[in-house]
């Protein structure tokens, strides 16, 4: 496995000094931050990530994300057109040495949480979804402000969105995916870029909002789409874990077997009777999802690709972006790192004693 960690450019308060001394540590996740979605990335901001990078002794070899503009999600007159661009910035990462480019297909907003700084027994803080929050709130027409909702759009273009969204459903979603991919994929081919598609978080509708990247039949569908090594998941243990009804390592399992698991996201979550979550430390008995299972399920399955440690909590007083402080995040390698080894010896030694 390659070791990964999420970097949000110069402006994130944690420096890539800092991460290369996480141990194991080789390659930086990141992006253009710099342009809109639907814009072609320029190709020195690309060769700027890639230099600073590797000036810090490590690999720029994997982006999150590419963002996929709404039009094409929603299949409008302008989708054509901006697949083409997103074809373009698949050739220039390749150019820059991008091996794997992870983008969603979520509508609207990329992820709903309650709150962001929930504060634990323990003192940490870290991001929650308390369903008794969401109940009764109607985004058409109440005044919703939650975290991560993008404040660029006025209250009233996000109405008109979510209204598009509720009369698109589901298989219209499907149908523009299936559209999208058929582009995209060729070139991701060509190319030798993995595309690496995050799973909705969480993994169901939240407002009459249609969400597909959910569950295992799901995921069949999706990579049944485009039958190609170059059409991946980025598998979200957090994200998918979120939802009782899927099974985490058996799903690992399958999908590492079929070799279409391009990224991991390691994170944990504690899901109560209720379906609300908290996301917490990554160790096991933390939260509801068995990381050695999952680790296990990689390494006897020869699973070659990324890992990274996802959102982690705000611990030892560090300030910054909710969910990517450097601390929990550098735990959370470093307990990922030890599962790795003790899997990978456990396989070895099983082999000398078979
Ligand atoms: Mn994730």
């Amino acid at each position: 496995m390659k070791m990964s960690f999420r970097w949000y450019g110069k402006n994130d308060p944690v420096p890539l000094q800092y991460i290369r001394q996480i141990p194991n540590m080789r390659s930086v996740v990141s992006a253009v931050y710099d342009v809109k979605p639907g814009e072609v990335w320029p190709e020195e901001s690309i060769a700027g990530l890639r230099d600073i990078i590797e000036a810090n002794g490590l690999i720029f070899d994997i982006v999150e994300s590419v963002p996929v503009p709404e039009d094409i999600k929603l299949g409008t007159q302008k989708a054509d057109a901006l697949t083409e661009v997103y074809c373009e910035n698949i050739r220039r990462c390749a150019k820059y040495g991008i091996k794997c480019i992870t983008y969603n297909f979520m509508p609207v907003f990329d992820w709903t949480r309650t709150q962001l700084d929930k504060e634990a027994d323990d003192g940490s803080t870290s991001l929650v979804m308390y369903k008794s929050q969401l109940e009764g709130l109607d985004p058409l027409k109440d005044d919703i402000n939650l975290p991560g909702w993008d404040a660029s759009y006025s209250k009233e273009e996000i109405r008109t969105l979510i209204a598009d969204y509720v009369k698109l459903g589901e298989e219209g979603l499907w149908k523009n995916l299936e559209k999208f991919l058929k582009k995209i994929i060729p070139v991701a081919e060509e190319c030798g870029v993995k595309m690496a598609i995050h799973p909705d978080d969480p993994p169901y509708s939240i407002f009459g909002i249609p969400r597909i990247i959910t569950c295992e039949e799901n995921l069949d569908r999706m990579l049944s789409i485009a039958d190609s090594p170059a059409n991946c998941l980025c598998f979200c243990t957090g994200s998918l874990g979120c939802a009782k009804f899927n099974d985490i390592p058996g799903m690992v399992r399958k999908y590492s077997e079929m070799n279409r698991i391009a990224f991991m996201h390691i994170r944990q979550v504690k899901i109560s009777e209720d379906g609300s979550f908290e996301e917490r430390g990554h160790y096991s008995e933390c939260g509801s999802i068995d990381m050695y299972e999952v680790v296990k399920a990689l390494v006897e399955t020869g699973f070659d690709g990324y890992v990274r440690p996802d959102h982690g909590r705000m611990i030892w007083g560090e300030q910054g972006k909710a969910g990517y402080g450097l601390y929990d995040r550098a735990l959370g390698a470093a307990y990922i790192n030890g599962l790795f080894e003790a899997a990978e010896k456990e396989k070895k030694y099983e082999k000398k004693r078979n």
